[in-house]
């Protein structure tokens, strides 16, 4: 095939937009899902569901279900207790794999049945008798935090977590400030709803006392101990796989596929034959994991006359679910990004974590930036308001300035390059050319027939921020000294790094072993790009598998916009250890010195020499028993040469901090309450573009899913805990008439902290949807005097605004 030519830099591949390698067998349906996998003589698995949110479980009567011909086998929470641990919970509160005593949310698992299929195992479920005493439900933080009714009695409150970070001196700056703005918002319990839902298929050896178990986890080898523990069994005998593609999680597949891959594990080694077990779409959408947060907010915002922001105070109150759920709650990682993409040095941050009848919280794409970022930019569109400024110009004047960067926050992160001013300025001039002029969406003339039809058009940009690839625990670093939270740094770095190990086959190709499952993003085309150009040979002679959980080292995975970073800085590492394994197995073959031979595009020549062996030669003499080479990648930051002194003494937490400036043309249909989002623009900067298609579409994909959060979607309950929305009738997830075509414009500021200069992307375009789109429906609204203060701004939530504002 064709050989592109080399860059400046000697890349024929990274940065191009390679043709994903993945797609080819996912669009000709080649591609085996967890429900494809198929052992001989497995068997199915259906659970038995509470419907009821609150209850005491007085009795599970499974003496119908064990008589049914064709039952194989009944678990309940008993038979765990008897055989296997607790799942290991959060903050002390424990959740089993099957409910003990009581169900705390509707849908929770009470009892496994396993038959010859699914829809014998269903029949078989429905026989299962349990006698539920039922209790109040809670249903929202306020009844939450009343502790009248206690989910989990033993710890005599439903208030899971609370914390308070004080940056500054954020009396003082409230007390001086010319103007104190305040807010009250609300967001609304969303999730990633990917098209495959979570499940497993165990099988239990008895020859070996050991389990492989395929499933579809997120963070398979770091999130592994979920189900090792549950189990009771050591690591290395739960071999867990992950299929080389997985359809979609969005962070939605991180803890309950633990759950799954431990109950299908416990029914195969009763029965010593393999066990599967997949949600249906029903299930996921009732009880699924993991929610969002679902937040009521109370925010302060001191800011002078000239527009100069004094300090930010934001407090909230989360409704977390049932139990806190790992890995952490969602309101720990804005932390990383307090002011958004503002200079802003006083801040307080205050939160408060509830416990209620619902699906617990865990993880969803953002993991809180979203959440933060919507108040903090509801609260500017308040301000300007109030002030009488203009709302752009606000926002510009406090936005940090290229000048600052790398720009340490008060709260220790660093962000690391980019240019938010000109990002912003570059958005304006977007619309303005395209849309402020003649024939435009926002041409004066057009913006003003439109609303003698009651529909309102608006648009209000601003540039948000995308943390990348940091440690998660972030919030423990502010009890640190300086020198702790710099060795805590290093430390829990260097604990979730990204391994890749090769082998070089006799044919003279590689074959890459990834630690980490992908659940769609593209890992497998980035590394073969990446390993391509550093070893100078062609993609189509690498190929990438998955290595199973005992085989791989203890990776975090994906998550946290992390993988771009990690994979192309791991891909480089190997590249190069690759190129010194081969010299030195050339050299050993010659007898020379190591240094006298030199390895470049796919051969090893000998100095001076005429000499030279391919990698089909070289396949004999390196050793063959497994993997050439393993590279572990820490954070680049700790061994960058060009690296700052300075800056590594602080060492930024999240490497990369992508940005993006967003604008989304809206018009408010204020008769029926519908938003129309006629354009989206977006410029975004992910640092370094590895391949321009795969993040367009990650652009494009987070942008949905954010107009999804902003207008659309919304696990809602009703007074008795029962989840509302339980078939995609009434999930309304973005479409085709939803998601308006997008202008989308890159740069690229190389982050200084990372080998290839690339931030992470994907989170990013969800983070600035669910904040821009409200900010401009108010902007849009201005001349009615309407504000929405709650997301979704779903149909009867605006007509009832309109309603109480207007008429
Ligand atoms: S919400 Mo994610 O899997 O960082």
């Amino acid at each position: 095939s064709e050989v592109p030519d080399a860059d400046d830099e000697g890349k024929r591949y990274t940065g191009t937009s390679m043709r994903r390698v993945e797609d080819f067998d996912i669009l000709t349906g080649r591609v085996d899902y967890i429900h494809d996998i198929d052992l001989p003589g497995c068997l199915h698995a259906a659970l038995v569901r509470a419907p009821h949110a609150h209850a005491a479980i007085e009795e599970v009567d499974t003496s119908a279900a064990e008589s049914h011909p064709d039952c194989e086998l009944v678990l309940t929470a008993a038979d765990i207790e008897e055989h296997y641990q607790q799942t290991p919970g959060r903050l002390g509160f424990k959740e089993w794999a099957l409910a003990h005593d009581r169900v705390r949310f509707a849908g929770e698992p009470v009892a496994m049945v396993v038959a010859a299929d699914r829809y014998v195992a269903e029949d078989v479920a429905d026989l299962v008798d349990v006698s539920y005493d039922v209790l109040d439900p809670v249903t929202d933080v306020y009844a939450a935090s009343d502790d009248e009714v206690l989910l989990h009695e033993e710890t005599g409150t439903n208030l899971a977590d609370r914390d308070e970070f004080v940056f500054g001196d954020v009396e003082g700056a409230f007390e001086d400030a010319d103007n104190v703005v305040e807010g009250e918002y609300s967001w609304g319990r969303i999730s990633g709803v990917p098209m495959e839902t979570a499940g497993a298929v165990a099988d239990y050896d008895s020859d070996t006392d050991s389990f492989d178990v395929h499933c579809n986890l997120q963070l398979y080898t770091f999130n592994g101990e979920l189900v090792y523990e549950s189990l009771g069994y050591p690591a290395e005998k739960v071999r867990l796989h992950v299929p080389e593609n997985i359809g979609g999680s969005f962070g939605t597949k991180i803890a309950a596929g633990a759950r799954y891959c431990a109950l299908a594990a416990m029914a195969s080694h009763q029965l010593e034959r393999p066990v599967k077990y997949v949600e249906d779409r029903i299930e996921y959408l009732q009880a699924g994991d993991s929610h969002s947060c679902e937040r009521e907010y109370s925010v302060r915002l001191a800011v002078d006359d000239d527009g100069t922001i004094r300090g930010y105070d934001v407090s909230f109150m989360d409704d977390l679910g049932a139990f806190p759920r790992y890995p952490l709650p969602q309101a720990v990682k804005p932390l990383s990004v307090l002011s958004t993409s503002y200079h802003i040095d006083t801040v307080r941050y205050e939160y408060e974590l509830y416990l209620t009848n619902k699906v617990p919280q865990t993880a969803y794409r953002g993991f809180g930036v979203q959440q933060h970022t919507f108040a903090l930019e509801m609260t500017l569109e308040k301000a300007a308001r109030e002030l009488g400024v203009d709302p752009t110009e606000l926002r510009r004047q406090n936005l940090v300035r290229p000048d600052e960067m790398p720009y340490e926050l008060p709260s220790k992160n660093i962000y690391d390059s980019g240019d938010y001013p000109a990002a912003l300025a570059r958005i304006e001039e977007l619309v303005d050319e395209r849309e402020r002029c003649e024939g435009g969406l926002l041409d004066p003339d057009v913006v003003e027939a439109k609303r003698e039809e009651g529909k309102y058009r608006g648009t209000r940009p601003a540039v948000t921020l995308e943390p990348s690839a940091g440690v998660i625990d972030y919030a423990s670093r502010f009890e640190m000294s300086d020198d702790e939270i710099e060795a805590n740094t290093r430390e829990d770095v260097a604990s979730f790094p990204e391994h890749l190990a090769a082998d070089l086959r006799p044919d003279g190709t590689v074959t890459v072993h990834l630690a980490t499952s992908s659940a769609g993003q593209g890992h497998q085309t980035v590394v073969i790009q990446l390993m391509a150009d550093g070893l100078g040979i062609s993609p189509a002679d690498i190929d990438v598998d998955y290595l199973n959980s005992a085989e791989a080292p203890k990776d975090f995975g994906a998550a946290a916009s992390r993988m771009g970073i990690m994979l192309s800085g791991a891909s480089v590492g190997l590249a190069d250890e690759l190129a010194t394994v081969f010299e030195g197995a050339a050299a050993t073959h010659w007898g020379c010195d190591p240094a006298d031979v030199t390895y470049a595009d796919g051969a090893v020549t000998r100095d001076g020499g005429g000499d030279s062996l391919s990698l089909a030669d070289l396949a004999e003499f390196v050793d063959d028993d497994g993997h050439t080479a393993t590279y572990g990648y820490e954070n680049p930051a700790f061994d960058l040469p060009e690296f700052d002194d300075a800056l590594v003494d602080k060492l930024p937490t999240y490497p990369g901090t992508a940005y993006c400036a967003d604008a989304p043309i809206v018009e408010v249909d204020v008769n029926t309450g519908h938003v129309d989002i006629l354009r989206y623009y977006s410029l975004h900067d992910c640092g370094t573009v590895l391949n321009p298609d795969i993040v367009q579409g990650q652009v494009e994909g987070a942008i949905a899913h954010g107009i999804g959060g902003a207008l659309l979607e919304e696990f809602a309950y009703d007074d008795s805990g029962q989840p509302l929305a339980v078939t995609m009738f009434d999930y309304l997830l973005p479409s085709i008439t939803n998601v308006p075509e997008m202008v989308v414009e890159h740069r690229e500021t190389p982050s200084p902290f990372t080998v290839t200069g690339a931030k992470g992307a994907g989170e990013g375009g969800t983070i600035s949807a669910s904040a821009v789109i409200p900010t401009s429906i108010n902007a849009a609204l201005e001349p009615l005097g309407v504000t929405v203060d709650t997301v979704p701004v779903t149909p009867d939530r605006l007509r009832a605004k309109l309603r109480d504002e207007v008429e």
